[in-house]
């Protein structure tokens, strides 16, 4: 095998060292003490002709910064590393890049109980050093990871963290993809995918401590019954002594709402009269209600040994053949496909973005999205939760191709990591296996059949489906999903340039699911590229003009659908303008967005906007905003009455 391809092997070897407990956001808490690593790291890339470099000349034990015969860069964290430098070498390098930074640990750490060291995330693969010793190692972007490094620090001291992280896609890899090399010896990256193959550290980094005997993991369902709120809760903790677990609740005003009973074990029920329900934006004048479940780990003698704080929601979710309800109601979901994606800092976290993100979905009237096509940031998540806006959670498979008991494994991980991350979520909704697999292949439907038992033997609370772009008829996936999503792009790669059969295509095709599966449908993808500022009337293809005409079309259809009882949710592809990989189809990106990559609105953003407010008002009797409809004229004078 090529010495290069071994890299994300040899990467991959050390894989059983990563933490298996629970994977809590990091919180502080009186027992609890968090420094955040973020900030600006040294990032050097091997020299061309030696890829193994850094594992050849041991750069985990020395600092970066003093190599002499490569360049080192600075490197902010979180962020993708491609779009951050001028080097388009480094823009579209395949294989190991190298990061490091020193950083104090406080004197008062020392014997505390246990330090711990978690990423948000890692593209695509990565091993960990501290003060040049392995730490852990990871595979699959977009989710969290952690190690206990408590034996590993010097306190009172400065210390290195130096990561490896790896960008190489491979057909076992989720997602998959493939490495050509062209003549010139250069690697290349392949992958069918629609967007940019961001790498780096693009999440937070955080070092935090926790007692010796502390709260591993926390899972919570919860269900409605009039005005009841039932919190079911299970708490996992490492104790070598005798411990109870206090549980509380704790609405926004700080009462505690309900208390575990006398014996405080790790797992009861909760009871809420009159409980604050989680709502969906729009549906209620206070959508996100969310409480705050506080667990306290404590001695026989009654001593605080650990405790944490976990935001809670009270809300069900229940789905039929027809339909899908929180808290008894039927929902209509109306939203968008998106990604984490901007200018400058690809899919790094940037809180001003995600709030601009935010403002947007919330002006635009929208209530869910789907984190098409791996796991956003749990910051963005949070907000969601927060928002009241409604989550179809997928995980990094997007246009699977090959199918294989290897790949399956790995699967089957992103998943048991996505709900282990997710599922004390209320934003979360639905689970999405995939995106766009190829289920055509017969052997898809084994594989899909495992997929989706696996997510039901992790999580029964919340339906799952699988956006498909196969049609209905050669499908071997949807009789396993609750839910049949479908992508279709009429008016655009089919019939591009004409719209006027796009209401019959669309009503036929969600019709035609609907009968073969007997499930509730919706359309996850549908949209065509705009150019901000090309216009043509009559409208022409890529012009904003066009996107709205391609949209009203799709308005119709779905106004048609939504009378015949079983569609449930319309999302737009895409948010906002997207980076893809460099192809003669992508003008600087895929430009289905109805924002602008720098979010700012195209008409069919505004013309998106009146639909999703009629929605809120038709559906939800929600207020709609003053200034959805600009002035246009007054009551007509007659002139004799003048
Ligand atoms: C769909 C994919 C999405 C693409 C979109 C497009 O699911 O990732 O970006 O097509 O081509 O099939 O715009």
């Amino acid at each position: 095998m090529d010495r290069r391809f071994l890299i994300l092997s040899l990467l991959l070897q050390v894989k059983s060292e990563t933490h298996h407990g629970g994977i809590l956001y990091p919180r502080q808490s009186e027992t609890r003490q968090m420094v955040s690593l973020d900030g600006l790291w040294n990032f050097v890339v091997p020299q061309a002709n030696n890829p193994l470099q850094g594992f050849d000349e041991h750069w985990y034990k020395r600092h970066l910064k003093e190599l002499t015969d490569v360049e080192v860069y600075m490197m902010p964290v979180p962020s993708s590393y491609n779009d951050i430098t001028t080097s388009g070498q480094i823009r579209d390098h395949v294989g190991l890049v190298w990061y490091d930074r020193k950083f104090f640990v406080p004197k008062s750490w020392y014997q505390i109980g246990r330090v711990w060291l978690r990423f948000g995330s890692v593209s695509y693969a990565s091993q960990v050093w501290i003060n040049g010793q392995l730490v852990m190692s990871h595979e699959i972007g977009h989710l969290p990871f952690l190690a206990e490094v408590t034996n590993f620090l010097k306190y009172g001291k400065e210390n290195l963290i130096t990561v490896a992280c790896d960008n190489t896609l491979l057909s076992d890899t989720v997602p998959q993809g493939k490495v050509d090399e062209l003549e010139t010896g250069r690697l290349v990256q392949l992958y069918s995918f629609d967007f940019f193959n961001y790498a780096g550290i693009d999440r937070p980094v955080t070092l935090y401590t926790t007692p010796k005997n502390y709260i591993d993991d926390i899972s919570v369902a919860t269900e409605v019954d009039g005005d009841v709120g039932f919190v079911d809760y299970k708490i996992t903790y490492i104790s070598d002594f005798n411990v109870t677990c206090r549980v509380s609740l704790i609405d926004k005003k700080g009462n505690v709402v309900a208390m575990s009973d006398e014996y405080d074990e790790p797992y009861g029920i909760l009871e809420v009269p009159n409980a604050h329900f989680w709502w969906p934006y729009l549906m209620d004048p206070n959508p996100g209600y969310l409480y705050t479940l506080q667990v306290e780990l404590l001695s026989e003698y009654g001593d605080l040994i650990d405790k944490y704080s976990q935001p809670i929601g009270i809300r069900s979710v229940t789905w039929t053949n027809t339909s899908l309800l929180i808290n008894n109601r039927p929902v209509y979901l109306h939203g968008f496909g998106r990604h984490e994606d901007s200018d400058i800092r690809g899919k790094g976290l940037d809180l001003p973005l995600i709030v601009r993100d935010y403002n947007l979905i919330k002006w635009i009237g929208a209530n869910a999205y789907r984190t098409s096509h791996y796991p956003y940031a749990e910051e963005i998540m949070d907000l969601a939760d927060e928002l009241g806006i409604m989550i179809i959670d997928e995980c990094p498979s997007v246009n699977t191709e090959f199918f294989f008991d290897t790949l399956l494994v790995k699967h089957k991980n992103s998943l048991t990591e996505l709900i282990k991350r997710d599922k004390n979520r209320p934003s979360v909704i639905m689970w999405s296996a995939a995106n766009e697999p190829r289920t055509q292949y017969p052997i898809a439907k084994s594989y899909f059949k495992e997929v989706i038992d696996h997510i039901k033997n992790l999580d029964i609370t919340r339906p799952t489906t699988i956006a498909e772009a196969q049609s209905v008829n050669n499908v071997e996936s949807s009789e396993f999903v609750d839910i049949v999503s479908f992508n279709r792009y009429n008016g655009w790669y089919a019939n591009g340039g004409n719209l006027d059969a796009i209401p019959l295509s669309v009503v036929g095709e969600a019709t035609a699911w609907h009968e073969k599966f007997n499930k509730p449908v919706i359309m996850q993808e549908y949209g065509g590229d705009t150019l901000e500022g090309l216009h043509f009337t009559p409208e022409f293809i890529w012009s904003e003009e066009y996107q709205v005409h391609l949209m009203s079309k799709h308005f119709q259809a779905f106004d048609e659908l939504r009378a015949k009882g079983f569609f449930i949710g319309e999302f737009i592809w895409n948010f906002a303008d997207f980076k893809t990989a460099q192809t003669y189809t992508r003008v600087g990106g895929n430009k289905k967005g109805i924002f602008t990559r720098s979010r700012q609105p195209k008409s069919s953003a505004h013309h998106l906007r009146k639909r999703y407010w009629a929605l809120a008002r038709q559906l939800y009797n929600a207020s709609v905003p003053s200034d959805l409809y600009n002035y246009v004229a007054g009551p007509v004078v007659v002139h004799d009455e003048l």
